[in-house]
Order: C-alpha cells, then sequence, then structure tokens
C-alpha cells in the first residue's frame, strides 16, 4: 500500500513557511480540505509554532485557534493535533482529532488515556533554542534509541497506534538531517510506522541556494522537499508530513507501485487496525 500524506495546516502568525496564511479559522477549514482533497490521509493542525527561535504561545491562545479548526475538518478527514500541551491534546480529542503528534516524544502517557494514537518525534532542546549548537555523539544511535524506548513505553501503556519521526530540523545540523534521512531503513527496521517531516525546511534552504550564498526562501524549496519525501517512502517511511499534498501524493503513487482505487485522488489512509494502516474501506 502507498504510504499516507500528511498535510500541514498551521494557525499560526509565525510558522517558517505557512505563518499569517490560515489564522481565520473558516480559511483554515477551507485549506485542510483542499488538502483532503489532494489526497491527505491526515490533516495535522498545529496552533504554535515550532521554527528554530519560536517562543511558547500561552494555552488559552493556543485552543482558540486550533479547536475551530479540528471541529470543521473532523467531518471531512483524519485529524492530527501538533502540540505539546496535554490540555491542548485533550481539547482536540474532545473536538474529535485522533492522532496526537507530539514533538516532545513525552505525550505517550496521555494518548494512553484518551485513547488515541500517537507520533513521537526526536527534537534536542526546545524550539527557541535547539538550533543553536546541536550536538550528539553518534546522532543515528541516539535518536533512534530515544524513540525505540518512548515507543516501546508506549505500547506497554496501551497505545495501540505508535508512530516515530526522527524529528529533522529539531535541534540537527544539515550533517545531522542527511545522516538520520540515510539511516531511514534503519529506523523502520525498529518495527513502528515511521513518519517523517522535512517539507520545505531550512536545510533544504541551504541545499537549494538561494541569491548571494544566501538560503532559498520555503516557497524555493519544493524540490528537495519532494526528493526528500520520495526518498522516505523508498526507505519504508509509512507517513510524511507536507505542505505540497497533490505533488507528494503522486510521488506516493509512483512509489507504492500501485494505480490508485477509481475515484480516489490519492494514496488515503483512514484508520488503523491490528497494528498496520488501512484505507478507508479497511484494506491494508
Ligand atoms: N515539523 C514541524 C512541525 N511539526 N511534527 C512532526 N511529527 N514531524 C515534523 O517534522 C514536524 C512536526 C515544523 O514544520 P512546520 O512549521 O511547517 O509545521
Amino acid at each position: 500500500m502507498p504510504a499516507a500524506v500528511m498535510g500541514v495546516v498551521n494557525v499560526t502568525p509565525d510558522s517558517f513557511s505557512d505563518g499569517g496564511r490560515f489564522l481565520d479559522p473558516d480559511v483554515a477549514v477551507a485549506h485542510g480540505r483542499e488538502l483532503a482533497r489532494q489526497g491527505a490521509a491526515v490533516v495535522d493542525v498545529g496552533g504554535e509554532s515550532s521554527r528554530p527561535g519560536a517562543s511558547p504561545v500561552p494555552e488559552a491562545e493556543e485552543l482558540r485557534r486550533v479547536l475551530p479548526v479540528v471541529r470543521g475538518l473532523v467531518p471531512h478527514v483524519r485529524v492530527s493535533i501538533d502540540t505539546v500541551k496535554p490540555a491542548v491534546a485533550a481539547a482536540a480529542v474532545e473536538a474529535g482529532a485522533s492522532l496526537l503528534n507530539d514533538i516532545s516524544g513525552a505525550l505517550g502517557p496521555l494518548a494512553a488515556e484518551l485513547g488515541v494514537g500517537w507520533v513521537a518525534m526526536h527534537m534536542q532542546g526546545t524550539p527557541a533554542t535547539m538550533q543553536k549548537d546541536p550536538r550528539y555523539d553518534d546522532v543515528v544511535a541516539e535518536v533512534h534509541g530515544f524513540l525505540a524506548e518512548r515507543a516501546s513505553a508506549a505500547r506497554r501503556a496501551g497505545v495501540e497506534e505508535v508512530w516515530v519521526d526522527p524529528g529533522i530540523g529539531f535541534g540537527k545540523t544539515l550533517g545531522h538531517n542527511l545522516a538520520l534521512l540515510h539511516h531511514l531503513p534503519d529506523l523502520v527496521a525498529l518495527g513502528y510506522p515511521v513518519l517523517v517531516g522535512t517539507s520545505r525546511k531550512g536545510f533544504l534552504g541551504r541545499l537549494a541556494g538561494g541569491p548571494g550564498g544566501t538560503a532559498a526562501p520555503p516557497s524555493g524549496r519544493l524540490a528537495g522537499s519532494l526528493a526528500t519525501a520520495t526518498w522516505a517512502m523508498v526507505a519504508g517511511a509509512s507517513m510524511v508530513r507536507v505542505h505540497d499534498v497533490a505533488a507528494t501524493v503522486q510521488a506516493a503513487v509512483l512509489v507504492g507501485g500501485k494505480e490508485p482505487d477509481a475515484g480516489a485522488t490519492g494514496a488515503r489512509v483512514r484508520g488503523w487496525r491490528d497494528g498496520r494502516t488501512v484505507t478507508a474501506r479497511g484494506e491494508p
């Protein structure tokens, strides 16, 4: 089955690539529905930017941003909530979100309590400081070790749907990101479904290069975004988190090697059964 595509809707004024575009809940919902129409199996709603240097958002403000958008999207597509705040996660699940996208890798026990899926992501430090001087003795061993430990603890606590994500760009240099991408097959071999998010990230801007030796802006990073998403899917990732859904769905179909069903716009994963992703019709 092709990998699933997770579309991003950031309800924030300051996210690095789409900040400020979807602050109006109606606009955010319309965009999320459009991503679903393009073939996103999951739409990831976030109300706090995690770009390097971003400051935390008060809980009440984050709730105000995300809840109307979660409510508006739930009838149309599977919704994940991108938050590190337990109260925001709980309220979003109450509103219908069924996947907790947790960049802190700390909310496994809460996902067990709420009875929803959980994405455990690796991050060194916090968004405010993470890109200052990230260091590892062995980035691949440390990230994979952290994820294996958190994922198995969450399974033991009763979370059925546990995803692992190496956290590309979260406290990592260009070299760290490239090493983690190169070793994705080893992360897949741990046995948990893998989610990877490289879309429009800074290291791709550095690779693409802009005028005068500067990094290419987010709008100039599609080639690197697609190349890395395609590689991630070839390496066995089960889901990629992206802004450019339509293009990535094409890549997912190509990597999957099977024609999509008539009427389907792309690779759709609606649910989760017996430890495997399933399509809307419950097929593996
Ligand atoms: N990246 C961002 C935000 N949330 N969640 C997961 N699981 N993995 C990621 O790589 C990830 C994430 C930052 O990107 P954005 O500001 O464009 O949302």
